[in-house]
């Protein structure tokens, strides 16, 4: 049997092993997808043993991202401007190539949403790997501006200088979380973007009370319902969790690792039942 595997820390939390294994079961695939919890010091093994013949591939999840690019043989043009890797896609000779699938989901999900980038005003929360496809994505799409806020500045300035040098174009400013222009870029902003993993507890948010208009659409890539979409409710605004996300990344991964064309409603129904 051929495996696929997520790689991760943590990953018990995924529903991409239900996701995907119901879709290759569905077309009848002899693969199994597999979370694997590694820590940053287990990762260069864990990606020379995808080497071998057997499997077809990974995802790669929080924190690892953008560690796995130098463990690759070959990045893909889009990921490697994104610097980050969701997916991996084992090549016949052993290669093992690295893909992003985050952005073109991301995309996929908010065009399904209604959304147009005409006339936007983008803030991002998060510097991740997640954060920077969104970056990087958006910036591409047309969008008038973005502005990435994390707790680490360094972080998010790195992050925006990336995105300026790729679309000069672009408004893009970085800003710390604790910084008082925050309130104002957030009650000014059409599309706030959570790109953190904080909303998986209950109790966690990246920001508790965000001063969204009802102009604005909220984003959570976090794919279950979070104090960040609640507070957002509450102020009016329109809310999007990141379960379209998860099952559009998912089903461009699927189509890399397996040749065809992913069963989308299967996905979406063994990942969240509904
Ligand atoms: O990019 C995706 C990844 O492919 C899978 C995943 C998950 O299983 O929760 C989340 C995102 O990082």
């Amino acid at each position: 049997t051929a495996e696929i595997l997520l790689i991760g820390d943590p990953v018990a939390h995924s529903r991409s092993p239900a996701m995907h294994n119901a879709a290759l079961a569905a077309l009848g695939i002899a693969a199994r997808y597999r979370a694997v919890q590694t820590t940053a010091a287990e990762l260069p093994d864990r990606l020379a043993a995808l080497r071998q013949p057997h499997f077809l591939g990974a995802n790669v999840t929080l924190p690892h991202k953008q560690a796995v690019i130098p463990l690759l043989d070959e990045i893909e043009p889009a990921a490697a401007r994104i610097g980050a890797v969701n997916t991996i896609v084992r090549q016949p000779d052993g290669r093992l190539l690295g893909v992003n699938t985050d952005a073109p989901g991301l995309l996929a999900d908010l065009a399904a949403a209604g959304w147009t980038p005409v006339e936007q005003e983008v803030v991002i929360l998060g510097a991740s790997g997640a954060a920077r496809a969104a970056t990087f994505a958006l910036a591409d799409a047309g969008v008038n501006g973005i502005t990435i806020v994390n707790r680490s500045l360094m972080r998010a300035i790195d992050l925006a200088a990336a995105a300026a040098a790729n679309q000069p174009a672009l408004r893009i400013r970085a800003l710390s979380l604790s910084d008082p222009a925050v309130t104002d870029v957030i009650a000014h902003c059409t599309l706030l973007i959570n790109a953190t993993a904080l909303g998986w507890h209950d109790d966690e948010t990246p920001i508790a009370d965000p001063p969204v208009g009802a102009h604005c659409l909220v984003y959570d890539m976090v794919y279950r319902e979070t104090a960040l979409l609640r507070a957002a409710v509450a102020r009016g605004a329109r809310v999007r969790d990141g379960r379209g996300m998860l099952v559009e990344q998912g089903a461009l991964a699927f189509e890399r690792w397996t040749g065809r064309p992913a069963p989308r409603e299967i996905m979406w129904q063994a990942a969240f039942g509904v």
